[in-house]
């Protein structure tokens, strides 16, 4: 009997994992028998925008955290993937920053390609998996929403590609039940319309801090005032952007400071991170991590330490994206296959995982942390017959990234990189990003 894998989500992660096995698969190889669940009525994971926030038509928590607007926040010279260029994709070389909804379309083209459609079942939420020890497999419990229908099946390997940006990290401050204002996620923030003309205070000090406030300057919100925990972000903001230190408490309109300073607000986003989540995992199975490049308990970032024939994939914080769960699903595959042997002794993965921890511990700064997912991304790559592709460049376009946005944070979005894939520049966009209010991908790709 062939082997069958179950691949839990069809985000950029879990859709690398498909388009893997039927690379293998078109190269002649027998591969095992792959099904992918996926909760949402279509694939892309957060890149899978939807309107709904909360609780989506079947009562199911709304996977999306991305908004209308949305841009990428690095180079895309940074995640392309190296078996499907965006000149194969779009016929032609785009501008660096492409909006969601162009992303979206990149992504969905190269599994269009590869035909894996029907390896997925839609709208069919994972509710639970087991370990059967006297098998050696795993009993995976689905719910197929259409027809309401609740089942059990069996699976040889399981790949965990649920995404972590989507459960949403929410805490409290003293005054938040007296506030008049809305008090929201980043994860349910949508249109950044919204808060035109509105003094808004954003809690965090990482990317959706920055990017959310981003927004909301761009499309007329009146102040930004951004509350850090620990650092501020120390860009050069606009003149009606203003970093303070942390939150103590509000009351009904006022937002005070640990510095002593107040400032009257209509509405507060909390840009505080997300949670890995995994309610479908009992305690022996389920990944337990900070958000950070060396997680927890993965071999290889990849391998469940705990039972290796559980894999999870994207776990970790990321500079690099798509071409990283990639090169981990690549692995993923031939460890599945019998081509990559994954050490029987635990304490050799344990070893692994605490060298990883302590390699990222080792390094100062953003820089040294780019090049050590970059290095990680290589080891992975070695190892497979992933399309080898200049991984330093990538990490070049990446510093001059961090250079650009010290220089201008509302204009590095004007820039452009050079594919490390087909080695081309790409075109400078025709507007710049503040001015770019209409953001369609017809309106991005006309160059
Ligand atoms: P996800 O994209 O989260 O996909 C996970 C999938 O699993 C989803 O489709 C979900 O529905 C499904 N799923 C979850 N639970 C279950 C279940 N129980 N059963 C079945 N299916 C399930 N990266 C970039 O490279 N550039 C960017 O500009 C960028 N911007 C971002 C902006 C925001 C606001 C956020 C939150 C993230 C951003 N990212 C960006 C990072 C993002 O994490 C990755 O690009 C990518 O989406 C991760 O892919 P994934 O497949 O691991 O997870
Ligand atoms: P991150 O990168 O995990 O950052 C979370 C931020 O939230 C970080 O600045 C934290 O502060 C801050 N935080 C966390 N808890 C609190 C509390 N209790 N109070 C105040 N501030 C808090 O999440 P993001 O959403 O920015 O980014 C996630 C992904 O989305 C990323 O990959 C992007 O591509 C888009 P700290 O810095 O620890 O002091």
């Amino acid at each position: 009997m062939k082997k069958r894998v179950a691949v839990i989500g069809a985000g950029p992660s879990g859709l690398a994992q498909l388009r893997a096995f039927q690379s293998a698969k078109a190269k002649g190889a027998d591969i095992p028998e792959v099904v992918c669940f996926e909760k949402q009525s279509n694939w892309g994971g957060l890149w899978n925008y939807t309107w709904r926030t909360g609780l989506d038509e079947y009562g199911e928590p709304v996977h999306c955290s991305m908004y209308r607007y949305l841009w990428s926040n690095g180079p895309k010279e940074g995640l392309e993937f190296a078996d499907y260029s965006f000149e194969e994709h779009f016929g032609k070389q785009i501008a660096s920053y492409p909006p969601r909804a162009v992303l979206f379309d990149y992504i969905e083209g190269r599994v269009k390609k590869a035909g894996v459609r029907d390896w997925v079942r839609f709208s069919t939420p994972v509710r639970f998996v087991r370990y059967n020890a006297e098998k050696g497999n795993f009993t995976l419990t689905a719910h197929d929403l259409k027809n309401d229908r609740v089942y059990e099946e069996e699976f040889d390997n399981v790949v965990v590609a649920s995404g972590h940006f989507s459960v949403p990290n929410v805490p409290e401050y003293p005054g938040f039940d007296r506030f008049n204002g809305r008090v929201l996620h980043a994860h349910d923030f949508r249109d950044a319309r919204e808060f035109s003309g509105k003094d808004i205070l954003i809690l965090g000090s990482s990317y959706s801090a920055e990017d959310i406030g981003s927004q909301c300057w761009k499309y007329g919100a009146k102040s930004v005032t951004v509350a850090y925990r620990n650092a501020p972000m120390g860009f050069n903001w606009p003149d009606n952007w203003k970093e303070v230190p942390r939150l103590d408490h509000v009351d009904e309109d006022t937002a005070y400071f640990s510095d002593g300073s107040s400032k009257k607000v209509d509405a507060i986003i909390l840009c505080t991170g997300y949670k890995h989540h995994f309610p479908f995992l009992p305690d022996d199975l389920r990944l337990k991590t900070a958000n950070r490049l060396a997680t927890a308990d993965l071999y290889k970032g990849v391998v469940w330490v705990h039972n290796p024939k559980l894999f999870y994939l994207g776990m970790q914080d990321q500079w690099f994206t798509f071409n990283m769960f990639d090169a981990q699903a690549w692995w993923v595959r031939d460890a599945i296959m019998g081509r990559i042997a994954i050490p029987t002794d635990k304490a050799v993965l344990l070893k692994d995982v605490a060298d990883r921890v302590a390699a990222e511990d080792a390094g100062q700064d953003a820089h040294d942390a780019i090049h050590y997912q970059g290095d990680y991304v290589k080891e992975l790559i070695e190892e497979t017959d992933y399309p080898s592709f200049d991984v330093d460049g990538a990490c070049e376009a990446f510093f001059e990234w961090k250079e650009h946005k010290k220089k201008d944070i509302m204009g590095f979005r004007n820039n452009a990189y050079r594919s490390v894939i087909t080695g081309t520049m790409a075109p400078v966009h025709h507007t710049p990003w503040k001015d770019a209010l209409e953001d369609s991908m017809e309106s991005y790709l006309r160059n």
